[in-house]
């Protein structure tokens, strides 16, 4: 909802109300470019800043922290299963069964063009009924001034002894052009606001990404991407278990057309692929009752066409068609002493095929407003693959041989009317489906370290559907921009793990099993706010807000909401120096589902202070970054942090980059 920035050749994101973070040098247009700049900032505090930090920022996105790393962006009051999280537009699933690796794990900031958030209406790109995070990928350019050029950065932070390396090399020519770029973390276990060392806190990955594209005529390109990410150990504090070895690689091919005044203004064809293995680890742990084993991992190929046909001077039309296949594998092996191995399998081995197609019309029927209807459908099969998977799922269910089908439709409308040169209002209503996820479908004693239950899946799930509105307000000048939406939602036939108290544990510790059904239906709503102002002196106030509510049928807390929260930055140009003040608050949370086991989270206050100095040096560009960041060393935790683990203390860091 923040920024409304129209990329390049996708008018209708500008109406519907969507986030677009541009990352860099983005080529935006519309009046709200130059906020655009102001927000880039704010939102990629420094230059070390991970692709979740940066998410953390956004007001509509929520962060369910597990460890320093690896953290889940929901997106307002919906949970990970409603939001689909995807590359370029690309499918990606997770390889672990305990979320601890979302697909934001992946992209790294300096791999990225922007993040584009869509939280109203119907996602083009998928069907879902909380809407889409999708990482957009750098592109190389071509025909660049400099044929070669490149950065490095160094960093270190306090709190966990923390390293950040990274490099990026480019070429550009007029045909072609290829893009590298590489980054390594290395942290420690950190320290926590005024107290200790948190365990098993600390992680270590390393990134790479190549891009290289060829300009076959004035207005087709051919791109090839390939995206690296290892992690080595990587520590979930509030996991029973760490990741021992994490590893992701995802490639695609694209053709890509952009001709502004054709008819066929924009296209793109994509195919790619990607697999994600995932090794849990528990010999870090101490006193553990059963060393276990539990790798899991997933495949994906899939293809997608985009294109925009431009109807006329107010009118346009924009498809889109895709298909994707998906396997999912993981397993658990049990080492007890004087008894036999005990293996299961937790993901049976199951196959997810998708297709599906999408189309948004936008018109204009005046000069002052515009309408956006947008639909997708998707068909959805899953089934298992394997006798094993089969054999092992008959002890549960009636039909494990049967695949489960759906079919999803999503509607939507939105209105967008400039009330004024200043104020613009627009409102949306949306109808979404979607797809039950692999967990709650062919979940086999998964243990959610969260409410401490195993969880088990069911085939006969009925679809989740959600009726949605939002209505937002605008007030834009050159120096000021104030935004306020407010949105809510009923979702039917919600999802979510009942108590079986007749089944017995897997998990030793475990407080019972748990069985994912159909609930009736959960009410959510909230509100988000946005203030960025252009001040006198070289100075930049960005303030954002947010409030969330979610209840079940019952009127009952739906389990990780956060409570009201407020983030603002004050920003200081002078000569070759930046200071920046940040402050970061949210109110204490009351409202807690008991039967997840939630408890009250406090609220806090927490301040960062950051300073730059950037220089050049004949065509080099150095920067020297520094500050502190939780300046008061605020003992804290967010209502979404999992184990009731505080977040890092006062933290010092120091950063050099350098690009040519
Ligand atoms: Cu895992």
């Amino acid at each position: 909802m923040l920024a409304v920035l129209p990329e390049v050749g996708n008018a209708q994101d500008a109406v519907r109300n969507d986030t677009v973070v541009a990352m860099d040098e983005v080529v935006v247009r519309g009046v709200l470019s130059d906020q655009t700049r102001q927000i880039k900032d704010f939102y990629v505090a420094n230059k070390a800043a991970t692709t979740e930090d940066i998410l953390a920022r956004m007001p509509e996105v929520t962060m369910v922290r597990r460890g320093s790393y690896g953290s889940e962006p929901l997106l307002r009051t919906y949970n990970s299963g409603q939001v689909s999280v995807l590359i370029d537009g690309m499918r990606i699933h997770g390889a672990c069964t305990d979320k601890m690796d979302p697909v934001t794990v992946y992209v790294e900031p300096q791999n990225l063009k922007g993040i584009n958030i869509q939280t109203s209406g119907v996602a083009q790109v998928g069907s879902n009924v909380g809407g889409t995070v999708d990482l957009r990928l750098r592109e190389p350019v071509c025909g660049c001034d400099r044929s070669v050029s490149g950065a490095v950065s160094s960093g270190y932070q306090s709190a966990a002894g923390y390293f950040y390396e990274s490099g990026q090399l480019s070429f550009s020519k007029e045909r072609w052009a290829v893009r590298t770029n590489a980054t390594y973390r290395k942290a420690g276990d950190y320290r926590a606001g005024s107290g200790g060392v948190v365990a098993n806190s600390r992680y270590e990955k390393m990134n790479a990404g190549l891009s290289a594209l060829y300009k076959l005529n004035s207005s087709w390109n051919a791109k090839a991407d390939f995206l690296y990410d290892d992690g080595y150990f990587i520590g979930y504090p509030a996991l029973p278990m760490d990741v021992g070895y994490a590893a992701a690689r995802i490639a695609s091919l694209s053709l890509m057309k952009w001709k502004p005044e054709a008819r066929w203004e924009r296209m793109q064809y994509k195919v790619y692929g990607n697999t994600v293995y995932h090794l849990m680890d528990d010999t870090h742990r101490p006193n553990v009752a059963m060393h276990m084993d539990m790798p899991g991992r997933s495949t994906t190929v899939g293809a997608l066409g985009e294109a925009t046909l431009r109807l006329g001077a107010s009118r346009q039309l924009s498809l889109r068609g895709d298909v994707s296949a998906t396997d999912l594998y993981a397993s658990m092996t049990m080492y007890q002493l004087g008894q036999p191995d005990m293996y299961m399998l937790t993901w049976p081995d199951n196959r997810t095929i998708q297709s599906g197609v999408a189309a948004t019309y936008t018109f204009h029927p005046d000069t002052l407003s515009s309408i956006i209807v947008s639909t997708r459908i998707d068909q959805f099969s899953s089934f298992l693959t394997t006798q094993d998977a089969r054999d092992q799922l008959t002890v549960l269910q009636e039909h494990p041989e049967r695949s489960v089908n759906r079919l999803l439709k999503n509607l939507s409308v939105a209105y967008s009317r400039d009330l004024s040169e200043h104020f613009k209002t627009t409102a949306t209503v949306a109808y979404a489906e979607r797809m039950p996820t692999q967990s709650e479908l062919y979940g086999f004693y998964l243990f959610n370290a969260f409410d401490n239950y195993d969880y088990i899946g069911r085939t006969n799930l009925k679809t989740e559907n959600a009726f949605k509105g939002d209505m937002s307000l605008s007030y834009s000048t050159s120096g000021v921009l104030v935004s306020l939406t407010a949105f809510a939602s009923r979702v039917n036939n919600y999802i979510m793990g009942v108590y079986e108290p007749t089944w017995g544990t897997m998990t030793i510790g475990a407080l019972g099993v748990k069985r994912y059904a159909n609930m009736g239906f959960g009410n959510m709503a909230g509100a988000e706010a946005a203030f960025v102002w252009k001040a006198p002196r070289a100075t930049q106030v960005v303030s954002t807000f947010r409030y969330n509510y979610g209840a079940d049928d019952k009127g009952v807390p739906l389990p990780l909401i956060n409570p009201f929260r407020n983030i603002s930055s004050v920003r200081k140009k002078k000569g070759k120096w930046t200071a920046q003040l940040d402050a970061e608050m949210a109110v204490a949370q009351d409202r807690v589902n008991v039967a997840a086991r939630e408890v009250r989270t406090p609220g806090f206050f927490k301040a960062n202070i950051r300073l730059a100095y950037a220089t050049m040096y004949r065509l080099t560009a150095f920067t020297i970054e520094g500050g502190c960041e939780n300046l008061f060393d605020a003992t804290y935790r967010e209502h979404t942090d999992w184990g009731r683990i505080y977040r890092p203390g006062r933290n010092i860091y120091i950063q050099v980059n350098c690009s040519f």
